[in-house]
């Protein structure tokens, strides 16, 4: 392989306003009324996105690229040579500590990015083989299932799934994900997510509701993406953004709450909902982590533990685990 970047377009056979608008149908006749967060990601949600993890609030890209900083080398030690495989790789900013420790033992190291925004994607693959000659990137535009077959071609392969973005998945959606990841993978192969760790109600709350109302807006966007694609309508002054933390479940909860009512159309489909004023439509959960926990989850599903790097605080940990 020469050193470049690719950009690989997958997934763009479906009609992705479509599925939006099935999604949102779904989700506005469901009780609770929710709607997937993967929508949250048009440009500029991504954009939000970037925003959030540079607030004093949000803790936790902060941290995690500390760690990923002070342990990149001893990763690598670990690991030994690999592909690195990122799914959902956003900007790409915090691999870049790993790619200098890859690189450390490399002149030619294969970085596979995978994600649904295709403007992040070619951002980030354009910035990275322009810092790192030695990298061959490529990016591949698609959600992150799509490329669980390529693992095994790639192995030895080191995948990567950071920013505890495993957080806003169901428990049921976290274990089917694990068992994806785990039946992709070659034994030998590598596996490091970052999760964030149960802690205090207030720090976590403070994380999802940023003085600047910058995590508001990204709330808020989900409806403007909704007003243009799918025509829905809707009055974004009476759109309030609330995320609190559930310690039963340890999940912050995301919703929008209506101060109006309001009548929100799926053109497409051509289907109304009416929703009386207070009325709440969850946009996400992001759920907090116990290490001990998470790692006896991941061993049922033949992911052993490798290693557990944390903070001192122990407020968010990456765990690097073994196929
Ligand atoms: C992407 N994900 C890990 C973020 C989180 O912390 O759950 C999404 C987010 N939503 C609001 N703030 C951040």
């Amino acid at each position: 392989i020469a050193a470049g970047e690719t950009i690989i377009r997958g997934s763009h056979e479906i009609d992705e306003v479509r599925d939006f608008a099935l999604a949102a149908a779904a989700g506005l006749a469901s009780h609770p009324r929710k709607l997937e967060s993967r929508f949250l990601y048009d440009a500029r949600g991504s954009r939000l996105f970037d925003l959030i993890t540079q607030q004093p609030e949000y803790y936790l890209t902060r941290i995690e690229t500390d760690l990923l900083a002070t342990h990149a080398a001893k990763i690598r030690a670990l690991t030994g040579p690999a592909t690195l495989v990122e799914l959902g790789s956003g900007n790409s900013i915090k691999t870049e500590h790993l790619l200098k420790a890859w690189l450390a033992h490399e002149s030619l190291v294969g970085y596979v990015a995978v994600d649904v925004s295709e403007s992040a994607l070619r951002e980030a693959s354009r910035g990275i083989s322009a810092a790192h000659p030695g990298v061959r990137v490529i990016g591949i535009n698609s959600d992150y299932k799509s490329s669980f077959p390529l693992l095994s071609a790639l192995s030895p392969v080191l995948a990567l799934f950071l920013g505890s973005s495993i957080g806003n998945f169901s428990p049921s959606e976290t274990t089917s994900f694990l068992q994806g990841v785990s039946t992709a993978l070659t034994p030998g192969d590598f596996f490091l997510v970052g999760i964030d760790l149960v802690k205090e109600k207030s720090v976590i709350e403070a994380a999802y509701n940023d003085a600047a109302g910058v995590t508001q807006e990204f709330t808020r966007n989900l409806f403007v993406r909704m007003n243009r694609e799918l025509g829905s309508g809707i009055d974004l002054s009476a759109v309030h953004h609330e995320a609190v933390y559930n310690p039963v479940k340890e999940q912050v909860e995301i919703q929008a709450r209506f101060t109006r009512q309001q009548t929100i159309r799926i053109e497409p489909l051509n289907e109304r909902f009416t929703l009386s004023s207070g009325e709440a439509i969850q946009t996400e959960i992001s759920r907090k982590f116990n290490v001990d926990r998470f790692v006896s989850l991941a061993g049922r599903l033949d992911l052993a533990v490798e290693e557990v790097f944390t903070d001192q605080q122990n407020w968010f940990a990456l765990v690097l685990l073994r196929r």
